[in-house]
């Protein structure tokens, strides 16, 4: 498939999915998330992936013009949603059903995805990263879920991921009134993991990754399951959960090897079996 408003590229065991409409800040229309879901769907079958970027791009505007504010992604697309009479009800529930099953495939994914934000992440840029593993963002990222201020609620899941993350009265003061928080606020609420200067941000959502990959495959993958589907459960059932993720890496090659590397005071060679 060709795409038109991302770009999807894949860098040896990293893939990155830039989301590419930095006229329109990065916003969200039908076609951006059907793309973005059709890019997921070849990370998901594509084993030799370890890791999964998702960033949004920057606008590089013809000579003499000044460029567009950087952003992430500055939400759903509020001019497609202008053309929506009220009376409509099967665009918006296509619309919004679609962007949940994006940020749901995401994820789901067995893989880590990390969010690089850099710019604005307002409304479904928000969502977008909330739905990613870990968030690494420049110093001039903003965030925030000004849906009220349109009339609407978010609806690529805000309302459940943030209170859950953040904390459930926290997500309500950011939702109740729409504020637009600096980056250093969403630090200090464990919204973002870390913060760098916007020239810093790739190099470093790159290390991360290596950094990621230089661990046992399938321990990773394991971890992730465990913290996804443990963390909705009561303490008794996620521990569980844990018993038979832990096993899983347990009886693999790989653990074999890393605890044997160990002992012998060498790097461990992992073969994701
Ligand atoms: N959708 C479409 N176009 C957008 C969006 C957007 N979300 N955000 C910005 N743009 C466009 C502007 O229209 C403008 O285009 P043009 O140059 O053609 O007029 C261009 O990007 C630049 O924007 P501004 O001129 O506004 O730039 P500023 O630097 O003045 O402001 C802001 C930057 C603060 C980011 C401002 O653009 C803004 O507030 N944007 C909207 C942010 C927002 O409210 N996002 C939430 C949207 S709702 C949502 O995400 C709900 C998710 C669930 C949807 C369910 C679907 C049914």
């Amino acid at each position: 498939m060709a795409y038109e408003n991302i770009l999807f590229e894949k860098k040896g065991e990293i893939a990155v999915i830039t989301v590419n409409r930095p006229k329109a800040l990065n916003a969200l229309n039908l076609a951006t998330l059907s793309e973005m879901r059709d890019a997921i769907k070849i990370v998901e079958a594509d084993k030799a992936l370890r890791v999964l970027i998702v960033t949004g791009a920057e606008d590089k505007p013809a000579e003499g013009k000044k460029p567009m504010p950087r952003a992430f992604v500055a939400g759903a697309d509020i001019v497609l949603m202008s053309t929506i009479p009220a009376a409509d009800k099967k665009t918006p529930r296509d619309f919004v059903e679609l962007g949940q099953e994006v940020m749901r495939r995401l994820e789901k994914l067995p893989i880590p995805v990390i969010a690089a934000v850099d710019g604005f992440a307002l409304g479904g840029g928000t969502e977008l990263a909330l739905a990613c593993d870990i968030i690494y963002a420049s110093d001039r990222a903003k965030f925030g879920q000004p849906e009220v201020k349109l009339g609407l609620i978010p609806g690529f899941g805000g309302t459940q991921r943030l209170p859950r993350l953040v904390g459930r009265n926290l997500a309500k003061e950011l939702i109740y009134t729409g504020d637009i928080i600096d980056v250093q606020r969403a630090r200090e609420i464990g919204l973002v993991n870390a913060v760098f200067p916007p020239e810093a941000l790739m190099e470093n959502v790159m290390g991360l990754a290596q950094r990621i990959i230089a661990c046992a495959p399938l321990a990773v993958v394991d971890s992730k399951r465990a913290i996804n589907e443990g963390y909705h459960k009561e303490l008794d059932e996620g521990s569980r959960i844990e018993v038979d993720c832990f096993m899983n890496s347990f009886t693999t090659e790989d653990r074999v090897e890393g605890t044997k590397a160990f002992v012998e005071k060498r790097k461990p060679s992992f073969r994701g079996k």
